[in-house]
């Protein structure tokens, strides 16, 4: 006791960050078990503020053991960039795990996302061009190269040619490229996992007998519900499951080890990278949100797209994740609006979806009906008690909670560690 699992609710950048940051002074474990370096969180503490891509976000708790688990797909050239920065700020990692079962991005994988999405013309994913997809294609092809595969130069050589046969001929009459070489990948793959072997360990291992020694396990989901490769909005998704059952393969543990599932989301909706959006605002109110709460990826830049709250993605995310809490973050950006509208429900072509429509042609198509809340203009970040809030902004929150089927426990009001609102 306890295994909590810590994902977001919506399309992503919902503040899991600063979320898993919160509760991570209080954890022994932080396991990323999904995803790579397409995620992005930041974790302000005072004057600084860290993104993290790779790492977990409890890197930055010193009692706290960051572990990459077997569901990650770890570049390590990345990684390496990663520690190197946070060391020099003074920021130890040599606690970190990574998993020997987790699956390599290898040069070769950034390569084909990119010339892939390149060649998509209108079909793009708006991939963060990191090689996550190529990479879990091979992980399901059966010619992923493991961490452990690191470790001797002949198996190696082995995987790398047979992962190459195929996408060399590919690459060379589909896209006119030059074949990678296999022995410049072998060299440079054995020189990364020679820096990559101190970290190695058997993870679901040290998990499991850590939750069975009363040990408190976090599991930090990269991404979102809304691009999980089977409950999001496919193709639109990313290649991992970043919802709560990921957790369980994402790291060797069981579900019964699981004591609470933690959902992200924000006081409205932001996306990045294509695909469908009912809430989605073309007008200067999406310029707005996007300038009050400074919607660009941490990873790529982008601007994300933005949009009222939509309940109908919360309630599905608290159905598919099974959700015991809501964190619910960036109240404080609606801040100054006189009316908030909260979308309750779809209309898809005159009919009303309640629900999530499972066919993403009909979600295509989905129209938001929306409920309009009164606002409010009291600057919220110094506030710490629910009973403090506006009153207006306390209805807004409370129906929230009630078109989500599942209690808000903690509300941020600013990116601060100390911007918080505890509930529950
Ligand atoms: P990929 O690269 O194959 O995972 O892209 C597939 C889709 O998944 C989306 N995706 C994300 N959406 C939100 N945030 C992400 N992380 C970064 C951040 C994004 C950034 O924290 O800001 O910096 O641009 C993330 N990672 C993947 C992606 O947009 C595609 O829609
Ligand atoms: P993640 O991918 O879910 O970890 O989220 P990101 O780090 O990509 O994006 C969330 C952004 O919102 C970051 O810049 C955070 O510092 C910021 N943030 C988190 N919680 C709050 C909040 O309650 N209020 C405000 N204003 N910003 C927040
Ligand atoms: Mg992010």
């Amino acid at each position: 006791m306890p295994g909590i699992v810590l994902i977001g609710a919506q399309w992503g950048d919902e503040g899991k960050g600063k979320a898993t940051d919160l509760i991570g002074t209080k954890v022994d474990y932080v396991a990323r078990f999904n995803g790579g370096n397409n995620a992005g969180h930041t974790v302000v503490v005072g004057d600084e503020s860290y993104a993290l891509h790779l790492l977990p976000s409890g890197i930055i708790s010193p009692k706290t053991t960051p572990v990459i688990g077997n569901g990650v797909v770890v570049d390590p050239e990345v990684l390496f960039e990663e520690i190197d920065g946070l060391k020099s700020r003074g920021i130890d990692c040599s606690r970190l795990l990574v998993s020997e079962s987790a699956n390599v991005i290898a040069p070769y994988h950034r390569m084909i996302d990119k010339v892939t999405e390149r060649f998509a013309g209108k079909k793009k994913i708006g991939t963060t061009g990191r090689g996550i997809g190529p990479a879990y294609a091979d992980k399901i092809n059966r010619i992923g190269i493991r961490v452990a595969d690191l470790f001797s130069e002949e198996h190696l050589r082995d995987k790398v040619e047979n992962a190459l046969r195929q996408k060399n001929q590919m690459l060379v009459k589909l896209y006119n490229r030059r074949p990678v070489d296999v022995d410049a990948t072998v060299e440079e793959l054995l020189k990364l996992g020679e820096r990559l072997k101190p970290y190695v360990a058997n993870t679901s291992l040290v998990l499991n007998q850590a939750l069975d020694d009363g040990k408190t396990v976090l599991f930090e989901g990269g991404q979102a519900t809304m691009l999980d490769i089977d409950h999001g909005t496919y193709p639109f998704v990313t290649s991992s499951n970043p919802t709560a059952g990921g957790a369980c393969t994402g790291t060797g543990v069981g579900p019964t080890k699981i004591d609470r599932v933690i959902g992200v989301s924000k006081a409205y909706v932001t996306r990045v990278g294509e695909g469908p959006f009912p809430t989605e605002l073309f007008d200067e109110w999406g310029d707005w949100l996007r300038a009050q709460g400074h919607e660009y990826g941490v990873t790529t830049g982008r601007p994300r797209r933005c949009g009222w709250f939509d309940a109908v993605v919360n309630r599905y995310a608290t159905q598919v994740n099974g959700l015991t809490d809501i964190v619910l973050t960036k109240l404080d950006v609606l801040t100054g609006l006189k009316e908030i509208p909260i979308c309750v429900a779809y209309d898809v072509d005159g009919v009303r979806y309640d629900d999530m429509p499972a066919d993403q042609v009909a979600f295509a198509a989905a129209k938001p009906i929306y409920e309009t809340m009164p606002g409010w203009t009291e600057d919220i970040a110094q506030v710490h008690r629910f009973e403090d809030l506006p009153a207006n902004c306390q209805a807004y929150v409370k129906r929230l909670e009630e078109l989500s089927n599942c209690r808000i426990s903690v509300i941020g009001t600013g990116p601060q560690r100390d911007h918080i609102i505890q509930i529950h």
